[in-house]
């Protein structure tokens, strides 16, 4: 297949991206296989990053492809208030049978952005719904993402991501402090054992806002997109305790953390803290169509649906809830995990790819390196005056060379496919190493 005619590159206004200087250069996939992309000139490039975190099974995974061929083909959509969809309930069912005990509930969106708003929205109606209604506020904690919808930016912890739209952000919303310190925790292996204590930062909030007032704290049981932030031992469990003795509810947003990339099927499991509501997106369809998903305990569904049998419970949703199509690439994709041992998998190359991606120690302008799971970042020192730039710099050489990779300012990312061979792995690290020599 030729690559379609070169379009004009300017109509398309790109997601987080320096449109201008893109387009001076563009970057441009024309088709995908397996761990690799293929560009518009037919070269080949290694994904490092499993998609943008989501494609840990390969692209074009020819058992998702086929799912979604046959379901495109039979049912393309409908409606899906009043009326559902059989491929909705299947997935539904799936995701809680790979769900942490005593989640028993799944609401479809079509992203972590929509997940997370949906999550927020769910707590309030919990507690409202329990004669609650004056809890509130909403604790979200510094460097967290939770998409760029109104209430994941006003819970999210990440400046740049509010600092345009700070008049808008949602009233009633705190944060705790991060768990990031170079001082105690640089070149630190899976979970930092230095750290536990800064939970108590979220009892400092409590006692500010006063419990009574809180509806839920929402954090990542790694934090993704600010660079990779491992929580220290002993951290989230101690979240988990404070949220208890208040009875605030406890969201993991695990739009990355689940489906394997900590080599679990959840976060959660990995770190055996279980929260009332978890949030997924990208590894719940392998990338191959949009979809997110909110679980809950059964408890507050319970509390949401005691009302007249006959009245709407919940006066939320999307058009493309349960999407027949993206379910379907749900279905498949739940079901490769299980037919690949996939999550087994990606436990099985954790200790490589963590001694690999930690042998760039040493290298220039490394200041840090941290990993857990199959999620990687490496800190690089800022240029002076152009925080970014070296990061940046980086991951274009990477790139050039055939390699993807993520930067988020001068923080390298990582997020190898599940399958990823030894060669592979190496040729990631080898590649950046390279970069960062070459990188003043
Ligand atoms: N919550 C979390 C924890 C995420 O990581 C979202 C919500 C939003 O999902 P959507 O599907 O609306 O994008 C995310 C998304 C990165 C990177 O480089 C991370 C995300 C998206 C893009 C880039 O780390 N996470
Ligand atoms: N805006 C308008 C005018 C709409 O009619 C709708 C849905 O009906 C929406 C936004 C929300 O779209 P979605 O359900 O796809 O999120």
């Amino acid at each position: 297949m030729s690559p379609t005619p070169q379009p004009d590159l300017e109509p398309y206004w790109m997601p987080f991206t320096p449109n201008r200087a893109f387009k001076k250069a563009p970057r441009i996939i024309h088709s995908a296989q397996g761990h690799y992309y293929t560009d518009a000139a037919g070269r080949q490039l290694l994904d490092g990053f499993s998609g943008l975190w989501t494609s840990g099974l390969g692209h074009c995974h020819p058992k998702i492809v086929a799912a979604v061929q046959e379901q495109v083909a039979r049912l393309d959509y409908s409606m899906a208030f009043q009326v559902g969809n059989d491929k909705a309930f299947a997935l539904a069912e799936k995701v809680v049978a790979l769900a942490p005990e005593g989640f028993t509930r799944v609401f479809f969106t079509n992203s972590g952005s929509e997940a997370a708003d949906t999550a927020l929205k769910i707590a309030l109606a919990y507690h409202r719904a329990r004669g609650d209604g004056q809890r509130t506020r909403l604790i979200g904690r510094e460097k967290g993402y939770h998409g760029v919808n109104f209430g994941g930016m006003s819970v999210g912890g990440i400046l740049p991501n509010r600092k345009a739209f700070s008049a808008a952000l949602l009233p009633g919303v705190d944060h705790i402090r991060h768990t990031h310190s170079l001082p105690d925790m640089a070149f630190s292996k899976g979970q930092p054992n230095w750290g536990a204590h800064l939970a108590e930062d979220f009892e400092r909030v409590v006692q500010l806002h006063d419990a009574s007032n809180i509806a839920a704290l929402i954090v990542e049981p790694v934090s993704g997109s600010a660079g990779i932030i491992v929580p220290p031992l002993g951290y989230l469990q101690r979240l988990r305790q404070i949220c208890d003795k208040h009875g605030i509810l406890l969201i993991f947003d695990e739009v990355i953390t689940a489906f394997g990339r900590l080599g679990a099927a959840f976060g959660a499991d990995r770190f055996g803290v279980v929260p009332d509501i978890i949030t997924t997106a990208k590894g719940l369809t392998n990338g191959v169509i949009p979809m997110g998903a909110v679980l809950v305990k059964e408890s507050i569904y319970q509390a949401l649906t005691n009302g007249p049998e006959n009245l709407i419970e919940l006066f939320h949703g999307y058009t493309y809830s349960g999407h027949p199509v993206a379910a379907a690439a749900g279905l498949a994709t739940l079901q490769v995990y299980e037919e690949e041992e996939s999550f087994a998998q990606a436990r099985a190359i954790e200790a490589p790819f963590e001694e690999l991606l930690h042998s760039l120690k040493g290298e220039p302008n490394v200041i840090d390196i941290r990993s857990i799971g199959l999620m990687g970042g490496v800190e690089l020192a800022p240029r002076e005056g152009a925080i970014g730039a070296r990061g940046f710099e980086v991951f274009l050489q990477a790139f050039e060379d055939g390699v993807v990779i993520r930067s988020a300012g001068d923080i390298l990312q990582f997020s190898p496919m599940f399958k990823s061979s030894q060669d592979e792995l190496e040729r990631i690290v080898e590649t950046v190493r390279r970069a960062l020599r070459n990188t003043p």
